[in-house]
């Protein structure tokens, strides 16, 4: 597959090291792309539900991906979210063409873009409320897991997906307007600062609209996620437009992406200064 040149690609909430990342789809996509700049908008490495027992192959062929990029010319721009919050005590760092930070304002073909992850906008990541936050998160974790579990019967019966969490949204009407306000919010603050564009993540709704109010007017961009709605935003002859990632189009790509897991030696824990024994290699000599 011949890579696509674009100018500048965000995405954002890859939530890497959690059951729900659909790392084999994000490296797919990454290697049908050569963009300028890739801007990484927030939640990429999900440290806050991080779990040292779960970072398969496939979510290390996502990092491996994005350092070919890098090694290959590309401009990385790491913007923190709240799930890695935890790097921004790193942020302003730049290494060559890699940069971290917590938001940018980019002139883009003379239009000036604000790029920011969003978390800013809810009270829900400090002191206790982030603890019930995390909860909920384990919970929204569990509840892929059991909808991959189902998909995967139904897709063995021969029957079509279906996104529990989607429904839980959508039957939300709170949750509705939280989308709703989240986009105003970010737009009004846009608009007050004069900027043409303002691009976000963190609420995994994709979204390109105009909105105009009587301060003036703003595009509001949204990458969405890569757990449900694999979706980034592509920039490219003075326009931005969201990309939907559909399987149809990479069935070819999916062999490059090897899953090693069951080939692992078993490891066993000795002592603290023998921190592994390999088996089979003792077997073997
Ligand atoms: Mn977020």
């Amino acid at each position: 597959m011949d890579k696509r040149p674009l100018d500048v690609v965000v995405m954002s909430d890859l939530h890497l090291g959690t059951y729900g990342c659909h790392a084999t789809e994000i490296v797919n996509y990454l290697k049908s792309i050569q963009p300028q700049i890739l801007v990484l908008n927030g939640d990429i490495i999900d440290i806050w539900q991080f779990n040292k027992r779960y970072f398969p192959v496939a979510h290390m062929q996502v990092i491996k991906e994005i350092m070919n990029m890098l090694s290959n010319g590309t401009r990385v721009i790491y913007i923190t979210g709240n799930h890695d919050e935890s790097l921004r005590r790193y942020s302003d760092m730049q290494m060559g063409n890699f940069q971290l930070t917590d938001k940018v304002v980019m002139e883009i073909n003379g239009k000036m873009t604000w790029i920011f992850h969003g978390d800013v906008f809810d009270a829900t990541t400090k002191g206790s409320a982030k603890l019930l936050a995390k909860l909920g998160g384990h919970g929204y974790d569990l509840l892929i897991l059991i909808n991959s579990f189902i998909n995967w019967c139904l897709k063995a019966m021969g029957k079509e997906k279906m996104s529990f969490s989607k429904k839980v949204k959508n039957s939300v009407k709170k949750a509705v307007s939280w989308i709703g306000d989240f986009e105003q919010t970010a737009a009004e603050l846009a608009i007050e600062k004069k900027y043409d564009y303002v691009i976000c993540g963190h609420i995994h709704q994709p979204q390109k609209r105009e909105v105009v109010t009587d301060e003036g007017s703003v595009v509001y961009l949204n990458s969405g996620d890569w757990i449900e709605n694999l979706t980034a935003l592509e920039y490219k002859h003075n326009e931005w437009t969201i990309f939907q990632y559909n399987e149809k189009d990479f069935v070819k790509a999916k062999a490059p992406v090897v899953t090693m897991d069951k080939k692992l030696p078993k490891l066993n824990v000795v002592t603290d200064e023998v921190a592994l024994f390999i088996h089979s290699l003792a077997l073997q000599s």
